[in-house]
């Protein structure tokens, strides 16, 4: 969903850190159609950057349903899938790079679970969500998960 120009700046962004190159990870969050319909962009995008974590590419896009497909392809079949592309493609999300060290596991633990009744206080959707299918945020799950997702 970012394109290699929209990553340009990642290297700078993140040569403060103090950790080696070889240890720093890039994942892909995606603030969903609640998040930026609420206004919670700006709180989202703060809670993330707080943590230390870089935004290392960004844009606002709205994503078409072949695109969405692509996103979501591990739950192609699952009962809740047509209405996860339909939302995703509702209105417009903010596509961001987030990078530093160990991005996958950090970002995944300040967004809290799937579930916002079960997300612990102080999490994104936690704090922030109340319905599982609009629970405000994606980010990858994984390390393999956010080469493929960045890619698509
Ligand atoms: P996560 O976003 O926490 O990694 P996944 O990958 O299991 O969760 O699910 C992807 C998205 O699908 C969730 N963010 C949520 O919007 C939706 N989803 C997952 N499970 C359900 C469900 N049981 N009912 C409705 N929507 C669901």
């Amino acid at each position: 969903m970012l394109e290699n120009h929209q990553l340009a700046f990642q290297k700078n962004h993140i040569k403060n850190l103090n950790t080696k190159e070889k240890k720093l990870e890039t994942t892909l969050i995606l603030i969903k159609p609640d998040g930026v319909q609420r206004s919670l962009s700006g709180e989202i995008l703060q809670r993330l950057e707080r943590s230390g974590l870089k935004i290392s590419g960004l844009k606002l896009l709205h994503v078409d349903e072949p695109l969405a497909k692509k996103h979501y392809a591990e739950h192609d079949g699952k009962p809740f899938f047509k209405d996860l592309v339909e939302y995703i493609c509702s209105a417009p999300i903010i596509a961001l790079a987030l990078s530093g060290p160990n991005a996958v596991q950090k970002s995944r633990s300040l967004i809290g679970k799937t579930n916002p009744l079960e997300s612990e206080p102080g999490t994104i959707r936690g704090d922030l969500g109340l319905e599982i299918s609009r629970n405000l945020i994606h980010g990858s799950a994984s390390i393999e998960d956010a080469k493929r997702e960045l890619n698509i």
